[in-house]
């Protein structure tokens, strides 16, 4: 078991000599989630997780795309007053995600480890320590690792606190969205990483994958956004795996030539890009691999429905006075 120290601010070098490589031990026989924390933040809580203004915190990781669908949701909610975010260190060893100089130290706790938040919530924690994380000042405890929900709820339960830039989990297109993530979170988000799996496995991932890049070319062909008229939590979920794409998975192009073989899909992403909300919360060093070519990000999009860039948004809900387009959040 790795040594710590309660009053550490920041973690020692990774060390897998010394602590192995991460892992957690999963036993068939345990129901629990995979990813324990399930709290969801609602004025009804029954565990009393109310969406209140400074109360919550998120720990996050520059290189996961889980973390980094949280933080443009987090963005583009208005809640950057409202839910503070701190960044663990890109690298690990088998004491799990942890805070050193790069990133600065945990500004709420003062941990070394991400391990220890777990841990005072739990005794004996002994199941993920990931990012995306939401943790409860008021409890002192994790609300939540489940990277499924605490974007949703980030998009939808701080109303009375912010106003969104743009609405990412309307009402109406919600069952659109998650009929979307249940075939891109298998073919895209999963697949890109099953695909360096040996065998027939990879193989059948990469098969999977670069249909659904063609079907989603085909789509995004006369259309700006996946799922209505407007940026949504599916364009979000999609994103941040196509941003990692050809510099992780595809930095030697092995699965295919590039985004650029998709040119309708390599805007649409280029579009994104352009908005803060995606460009603040992107860095390349965190997620790039070693002699990785970076594509040109910067090169204009062109998309249907997208006006020229207009200046600082104005009024209280742009959904109801027009299009997000050309809107820089
Ligand atoms: N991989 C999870 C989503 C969250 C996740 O994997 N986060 C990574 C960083 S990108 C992490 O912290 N992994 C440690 C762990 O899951 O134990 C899933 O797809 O079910």
């Amino acid at each position: 078991m790795p040594r710590l120290s309660r009053f550490s601010r920041l973690a020692s070098p990774v060390d897998t000599a010394t602590y192995g490589e991460y892992r957690i031990a999963t036993r068939a026989d345990d129901p629990r989630p995979r990813y324990r924390f399930t709290g969801r933040i609602t004025e009804e809580s029954p565990a009393g997780f109310t969406p209140r203004v400074g109360r919550y915190h998120l720990y996050a990781g520059w290189f996961c795309p889980w973390s980094q669908r949280v933080t443009i949701t987090r963005a583009l909610a208005g809640l950057t007053d409202v839910l503070s975010v701190s960044y663990v260190d890109n690298h690990r060893d088998g004491r799990g995600w942890a805070f050193r100089e790069q990133h600065g130290p945990d500004p709420v706790n003062g941990f070394a480890l991400l391990r220890q938040a777990y841990e005072a919530t739990e005794e004996g924690f002994d199941g993920h320590v990931s990012v995306p994380m939401l943790w409860d000042r008021a409890t002192a405890g994790v609300v939540s690792n489940d990277f499924r929900t605490i974007g949703i709820d980030l998009a939808t339960a701080f109303r009375r606190h912010a106003t969104p830039i743009v609405e990412t989990y309307p009402e109406e297109y919600r069952d659109e969205i998650e009929e979307y993530d249940a075939w891109l979170g298998p073919a895209v988000n999963h697949g890109a990483q099953a695909v360096a799996r040996p065998g027939t496995e990879g193989a059948a991932a990469r098969a999977t994958l670069l249909d659904a890049f063609a079907t989603l070319d085909a789509r995004l062909a006369t259309r700006r956004y996946l799922v209505g008229p407007h940026l949504t939590e599916a364009d979000i979920r999609l994103w941040v795996t196509l941003v990692r794409f050809d510099v992780g998975p595809n930095s030697r192009r092995t699965i295919c030539p590039g985004l650029a073989a998709y040119p309708h899909l390599w805007a649409y992403a280029r579009d994104l890009y352009t908005l803060p909300a995606f460009r603040r919360t992107t860095d390349f060093s965190s997620f790039t691999v070693a002699d990785a070519v970076l594509p040109d990000w910067h090169a204009p999009a062109d998309r249907p429905g997208q006006a020229a860039p207009a200046g600082p948004p104005r009024g209280r809900d742009r959904r109801r006075s027009g299009p997000a387009s050309g809107i820089p959040v």
